[in-house]
């Protein structure tokens, strides 16, 4: 633990009330004036810190910005969200981080995640819109024992915890549109990309980009998605913490993970049919640029869609666009 989180930690314990600089400096085995210096940096970070020459310095209330510092405060997690966490005010792209940090030893289980992103990918080349300060732009990096066919289970699981973080904490109801949106009332709350690299046959990293609008208001997005896109605000007319929405969503991440590992998948699978709204709906699936419409019959234990067409043959689809 750095310094400035261990003086961050004292000052949380006694959050609303005074600590003298001379005990600080005590605890922490450093000079009142590096004290000072440190409270200037978390005042700069967000932190609303009173400092009184007589009392000390008094925390008045912890910034919304996602720092590793927050994040890892209470966090319920062994695995996830245990590695490193990186935290950027401004980035290209959360997931082009990763993989650069993945590729040079990042552990397991580390996050990256940023205020806001000038290059947010979405699959297939398309652009993902951050808001700076009001949404999660985040990117998991976790180096799973599985064969490189069941990577599109891990983008399932990924929307299977958000989903459930968000039920946790909100009165929202999402859900999952194959493979990695989640909606609300038919807008999109929430994206995931999932990328990874192998070495031989077996995947030595996998990075999951997550973006989850939050406090955006509607007028707020671009306007190019303003009719598609919505936050947890503008569904509840409320301000919702960001952090604890990346705890909740690392610790259901974790839980499902870790039942993976020991049970299978057959677990997440049924919930997320249960989360799902496609089954038994008749869509149109953009396949690399081919249209197959029919009925959404199923979801195999591998991710794939199976689509029953109109002369009943079926289809099993790994990876396309759905078009409801
Ligand atoms: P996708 O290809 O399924 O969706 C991208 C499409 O979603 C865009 O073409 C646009 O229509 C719409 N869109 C863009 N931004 C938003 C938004 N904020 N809210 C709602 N709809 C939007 C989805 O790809 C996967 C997105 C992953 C984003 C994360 S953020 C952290 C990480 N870093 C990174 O560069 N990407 C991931």
């Amino acid at each position: 633990m750095s310094t400035r989180s261990r003086l961050l930690a004292e000052l949380k314990k006694k959050t609303g009330s005074y600590v003298s600089g001379e005990l600080l400096s005590s605890i922490l085995d450093i000079s009142r004036s590096a004290v000072s210096k440190h409270i200037s940096v978390l005042k700069q970070s967000g932190y609303t810190i009173e400092a009184s020459p007589k009392v000390g310095y008094c925390l008045i209330k912890s910034t919304d910005q996602l720092l590793p510092d927050e994040i890892r405060d209470g966090l319920e997690t062994t695995i996830i969200g245990r590695g490193e966490i990186h935290h950027f005010s401004n980035i290209d792209s959360t997931n082009n981080k990763a993989k650069e940090l993945a590729a040079s030893g990042l552990p397991d289980g580390s996050l990256i995640i940023a205020e806001k992103q000038t290059a947010g990918r979405g699959r297939k080349g398309r652009s993902w819109f951050s808001a700076e300060g009001s949404g999660i732009s985040m990117s998991l990096v976790i180096r799973p024992e599985i064969s490189p066919g069941e990577i599109s289970r891990i983008t399932l699981l990924t929307a299977v915890a958000a989903a459930e973080a968000i039920i946790a904490l909100t009165p929202v109801k999402p859900e999952i549109k194959w493979p990695n949106d989640i909606l609300v009332n038919g807008k999109k709350l929430a994206g995931i990309l999932t990328e990874m690299t192998m070495e031989m046959d077996a995947i030595d990293y996998v990075v999951i980009g997550i973006g989850l609008n939050v406090n955006t208001p509607p007028d707020a997005f671009a306007n190019e998605i303003r009719s598609i896109a919505t936050s947890l605000y503008a569904e509840t007319d409320t301000a919702w913490s960001r952090v604890d929405i990346v705890k909740a969503f690392l610790a259901h991440f974790e839980r499902l993970y870790l039942s993976v590992l020991q049970a299978g998948f057959s677990d997440i699978i049924r919930r997320w049919k249960d989360l799902s709204n496609l089954i038994g709906k008749s869509v149109r699936v953009d396949v690399s640029g081919k249209l197959l419409t029919g009925t959404v019959s199923d979801i195999a234990e591998d991710g794939v869609l199976i689509l029953c067409d109109d002369t009943g043959t079926e289809h099993r689809i790994l990876s396309g666009d759905v078009l409801l």
